[in-house]
């Protein structure tokens, strides 16, 4: 992605923004979470354990999210014509897994904690596009035929991607907007403070306040879907 250190305008997504569209959230009332100890489903450990087990919580996720009803909501919407209006000055964080800011329309998009819809050579580490089930005889189709693969997702205790792109883009923001995450995920949740120390304007639109709330120059507190029409408007 060229000129990603551009923006003045860095949003940081979390669950919440797809909470509307009828994805699970993590930490919410019947979240992902509550069906699964973390160390089991989101950890290597929990991988090399059971693979099985992760591959059937990833297949599962896979499977809501290209349910037909599942589709981007107001919100992810209104961030496609922020970009729109913004181009080059317009950066887009996520740490959703799913596709719906590509499928409103979102270009200039960070996934710093993987994608749902690919898959990882567990050798080479290259990523690609992974439409079916994992199985257990999941094998690899990118290099070495007996190669297992893996969701390409960041787990607990693995670095998250595209760090260098992310630090740079918010040393020099003038405006950082975190959108529907509980900011209890580092690295995601110091953004606000690295921001805050670049000088920018921080803004935290949330259905309740976040873990990070006091960091926050500005809360609007309120459904994504329903808020962020009217804040790009
Ligand atoms: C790392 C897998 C080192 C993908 C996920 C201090 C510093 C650094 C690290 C740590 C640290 N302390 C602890 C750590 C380790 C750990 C960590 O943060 N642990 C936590 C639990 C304390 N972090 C890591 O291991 C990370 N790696 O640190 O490496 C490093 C660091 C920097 C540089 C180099 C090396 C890796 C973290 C990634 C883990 N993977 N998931 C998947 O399966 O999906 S995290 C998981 O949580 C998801 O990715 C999710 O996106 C993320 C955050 O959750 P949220 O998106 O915020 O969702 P949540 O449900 O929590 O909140 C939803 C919010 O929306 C709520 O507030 C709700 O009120 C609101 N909401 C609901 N509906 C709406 C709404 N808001 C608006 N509208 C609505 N309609």
């Amino acid at each position: 992605m060229d000129n990603v250190y551009k923006p003045r305008v860095v949003v940081l997504t979390g669950a919440g923004v797809s909470a509307e569209s009828g994805l699970k959230t993590f930490r919410d009332n019947n979240g992902l979470w509550e069906n699964h100890r973390v160390e089991d489903v989101a950890t290597p450990e929990g991988f090399a354990a059971d693979p099985a087990l992760v591959y059937r919580f990833y297949n599962e996720r896979r499977a809501q999210l290209q349910q037909p009803d599942v589709q981007p909501n107001p919100a992810h919407k209104a961030l496609a014509k922020l970009e729109q209006a913004l181009g080059e000055q317009f950066l887009l964080v996520t740490q959703n897994v799913d596709d719906l800011h590509e499928r409103a329309g979102n270009q200039r998009i960070l996934h710093m904690h993987g994608k749902l819809l690919s898959a990882r050579c567990c050798k080479t580490g290259r990523a690609i596009v992974w439409q079916d089930d994992f199985d257990d005889t999941t094998e690899c189709r990118c290099c070495l035929p007996g190669e297992q693969m893996r969701p390409d997702i960041v787990w607990f205790g693995e670095v998250p991607m595209h760090m260098d792109d992310i630090i740079m883009a918010l040393a020099q923001a003038d405006v950082f907007i975190a959108i529907g995450t509980s900011g209890q995920v580092y690295p995601a949740a110091n953004f606000v403070a690295m921001a805050a120390d670049s000088g920018a304007r921080t803004i935290e639109i949330n259905l309740e306040p976040s873990q990070q709330n006091s960091l926050f120059d500005e809360h609007i507190v309120g459904r994504a879907g329903e808020v962020l029409p009217e804040f790009v408007a």
